[in-house]
């Protein structure tokens, strides 16, 4: 089965503890689950690198993403075209970085992207509040969000300029690991 691994090298795999059959059987779990999405679409044959891509709507409709509040924002992100199509090596990249092999650092990574709505590289309050938003389900007050997004802020605000660099946020979700928590997806 053909697989570039965009996102893990061999280096890496090795790094974090992957045992080439084991990465094998993910991505054999994984080309299973594809195929189920889109029988009539995608090939069982991938070694000739098939042009095929599966759509936002099929996706985010699977067990394991529907009921994660970020599931659009994560597909989108993992998508080429930055539609939400996504071929089968973005689909594996995607299931890797939300997978438990995947370290820390990695996820962070893309959690910074998906927080990041206004795509200025930082996240600001606004930015904090929809996410929160969605972390707790809207159950808190807007006057709460207000307070637990400054309050985030200025903890974890290292430079001083009221928002969050990458550096910035890694140095609060040490301290609030539950901005993480929604990007641990086991298939
Ligand atoms: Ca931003
Ligand atoms: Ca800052």
């Amino acid at each position: 089965m053909g697989n570039k691994q965009t996102i893990f090298t061999d280096e890496q795999l090795d790094a974090y503890q992957v045992s080439a059959d084991g990465w094998r059987s993910f991505v054999q779990l994984l080309h299973a689950r594809y195929h189920e999405l889109a029988p009539h679409l995608v090939p069982m044959d991938y070694t000739n690198d098939p042009d095929c891509k599966l759509p936002l709507a099929l996706i985010v409709n699977m067990p394991e993403l529907k009921e994660n509040p970020f599931c659009s924002r994560i597909v989108e992100s993992f998508s080429e075209d930055g539609m939400g199509n996504l071929s089968f090596n973005e689909f594996v990249d995607m299931f890797s970085v939300l997978s438990e092999m995947a370290p820390r650092e990695l996820k962070a990574i893309y959690a910074f992207k998906i927080y990041d709505y206004n795509v200025d590289n930082f996240l600001c309050k606004e930015d904090l509040e929809k996410t929160l938003n969605k972390l707790t389900k809207e159950e808190l007050t807007p006057e709460e969000v207000q307070l637990v997004c400054e309050k985030a802020i200025e903890e974890a605000d290292l430079d001083g300029d009221h928002k969050l660099s990458f550096a910035d946020f890694e140095n609060m979700i040490t301290r609030a690991p539950d901005f993480l928590s929604t990007f641990h997806i086991r298939i």
